[in-house]
């Protein structure tokens, strides 16, 4: 990638002085070390700043650098600089109209990995081509002279591993295994990284991917897998952190196009997650059509609506 636009980054970085960093609403591993890492660079930057995100983080609160500061609301925080990481568009902020609206003085910069979508930032640095967006940030501390420390190294790992579900994803490039690679030499905890992304399931939650399992159908006329969840499969101690990965384990259902899974949230709308490992089938433009949005490979959307059994099979009602 272009280095300018990564010194570029850290100029407007260094140029302001109350840096508010957002990940998506729902936040994935991706997201949130993505936040983390650029807290750590703050940190070392000595800037004053806030990590929202619209939604709590389930990790545990020693696991990434940071997470702890975290926040669901800004409060008076009054920012010259919104850092927006892997949001993949401005809704996902829950910052929209803060941005869209921004008063003179207020920047904002994007770095994401999702397909482009519109506008909305003084500076974007975007690569759908990157694993995650973990994976540009590594760039831009290079790019930056940013001296990898354990904090950075965690955090850039953490997030190309549940952004590819442990290298299973065909995201997964040369460059993404060497960074993972530099990562573990500079000091990154494997063990501790998969104990809480990975090997964090509850017995509830074991169900709830089980009952995902159980209800896998296949529709002929696509050859294309669908398994549903009704809200009453989820309990509610599951949390989004124990059910990440899921539908990336369902799409290793061998010689199909790929794989959606609808499930029933408590709010009374559907998320939908599409996933395929077929290099030639693209998610992105029917995730758009309903809404959502996403990778070529994975990507989703949510919509309102129940989920109902009928004669003919399941139907969005
Ligand atoms: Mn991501």
């Amino acid at each position: 990638m272009n280095t300018q636009l990564f010194t570029k980054a850290y100029s407007l970085i260094k140029a302001s002085n109350n840096i508010l960093v957002v990940t998506h609403d729902h936040p994935d591993g991706d997201g949130l070390a993505s936040a983390c890492l650029m807290a750590e660079v703050l940190e070392l930057a000595g800037k004053k700043y806030r990590l929202y995100c619209h939604d709590q983080a389930g990790y545990q609160l020693n696991f990434l650098p940071h997470l702890e500061k975290f926040n669901t609301h800004y409060g008076k925080f009054d920012f010259d600089l919104i850092i927006a990481l892997d949001c993949g568009n401005v809704q996902r902020t829950k910052l929209d109209k803060e941005i869209l609206s921004r008063r003179a003085g207020q920047r904002v910069l994007e770095i994401d990995h999702h397909p482009k979508i519109e506008d909305y930032a003084d500076l974007e640095i975007r690569d759908p081509g990157a694993a995650a967006t973990a994976e540009i940030l590594y760039y831009f501390l290079k790019a930056n002279k940013i001296p990898l420390n354990k904090n950075l190294a965690n955090c850039v790992l953490t997030g190309i591993l549940t952004d590819t579900a442990n290298f299973l994803y065909p995201s997964t490039s040369p460059e993404t295994i060497n960074i993972a690679s530099e990562m573990l030499a500079k000091g990154a905890r494997l063990p501790q990284i998969m104990e809480n992304t990975w090997r964090n399931k509850s017995i509830a939650s074991m169900k709830t991917w089980g009952k995902a399992m159980t209800n896998l159908q296949i529709n002929q006329k696509y050859n294309f897998a669908f398994t549903i969840l009704k809200a009453e499969d989820t309990p509610a101690e599951v949390t989004e952190e124990e059910l990440e990965g899921m539908s990336g384990f369902l799409s290793n259902l061998d010689k199909v196009n790929g794989l959606l899974l609808l499930r029933e949230l408590p709010d009374g709308r559907i998320k939908g997650s599409l996933r395929t490992s077929k290099s030639n089938v693209n998610l992105t433009q029917l995730a758009q059509v309903l809404g959502g949005g996403g990778h070529a490979r994975a990507a989703g959307f949510t919509i309102q609506g129940a989920l109902k059994k009928t004669e003919k099979g399941w139907k969005i009602v």
